[in-house]
């Protein structure tokens, strides 16, 4: 079997382990080839971080698919995150539909928000621009902010009631038409994980909380899970992968010296993702 391609397309935030310096290494690991498109430059993520760089890339996307296209490169699935601009929604969607074969995935991390708010720099239009992206994939990678964003329900803080999780999951995937995996799903404080709406059944794949916040934990489960479905697991198994290396990370970093901002010890704990992909 040859090797899988992934076509990434995420922001460069130079520091701070977030979108493609964290989705490179991730899919390597998953022994996937991962091939990118930028979609902008920073000097930092924009969470908790002021003064930084930003260099929009819209201008260079459509270039880069077009010639993509003549040299007759393709991918088994393309993973998208941090748009750049509202204008990139409409030419993302055009670039996956140059470059996807009929059995391309298309995977969506509609990334945009957390904790009740959206992104510095994303203003109240970006959602509906958001929204016509995850109405094009097979399967998006909301947390509750982004679902609630996408579907206009309240938000609300965790814990959460199975009705509310269930609710929002559903909605979600009737307004987009995709598979939801919901991040960031908490019913105590022992537990946490994720929502899977798969061909509308509804499961869980959770594991032990731990009470802390990092940055860039949404873009390390995204990646970890799109690793673990090229590696033909099945969604729920995926997401329950992506889970446990998300759990570990956190764990990783705990035992250092931890600066939220500054991401998670994701590296440490790719030998076990390598061991559960073998
Ligand atoms: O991890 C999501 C993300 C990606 N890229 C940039 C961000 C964020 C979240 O804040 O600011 C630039």
């Amino acid at each position: 079997m040859s090797q899988k391609r992934v076509v990434a397309i995420h922001d460069i935030s130079c520091f701070g382990k977030c979108s493609l310096t964290v989705a490179l290494p991730i899919l390597s690991a998953c022994s996937i080839e991962c091939s990118v498109i930028p979609t902008a430059v920073l000097s930092t993520h924009t969470g908790g971080f002021t003064g930084f760089t930003f260099r929009d890339l819209t201008d260079d996307i459509l270039g880069i698919s077009a010639h993509w296209r003549k040299e007759g490169i393709t991918a088994d699935a393309f993973y998208t995150g941090y748009l750049g601009s509202e204008k990139q929604a409409e030419i993302v969607k055009r670039t996956i539909e140059m470059l996807r074969t009929g059995e391309s995935i298309i995977v969506v991390d509609p990334a945009m928000a957390d904790g009740g708010r959206l992104y510095t720099g994303f203003d109240s239009n970006f959602p509906l621009a958001m929204l016509s992206l995850c109405q094009a994939a097979d399967i998006i990678v909301p947390n509750i902010t982004e679902a609630c964003l996408l579907t206009g329900i309240e938000y609300k803080e965790a814990p959460y009631t199975e009705e509310y999780i269930e609710n929002l999951i559903k909605r979600t995937a009737d307004i987009t038409g995709a598979d939801v995996v919901l991040t960031g799903v908490c019913f105590d404080e022992n537990r946490i994980g994720a929502a899977i709406y798969e061909k509308g059944e509804l499961k869980y794949a959770l594991t032990r909380r731990i009470p802390v916040f990092f940055h860039g934990t949404g873009d390390v489960f995204a990646s970890a899970m799109t690793g673990a479905l090229l590696n033909d697991r099945s969604l729920q198994a995926a997401v329950q992968i992506a889970v446990n290396f998300t759990r570990e990370s956190i764990e990783k970093t705990l035992e250092e010296n931890p600066e939220r901002e500054y991401g998670v010890n994701f590296e440490s704990a790719i030998p076990d993702l390598f061991e559960v992909l073998e």
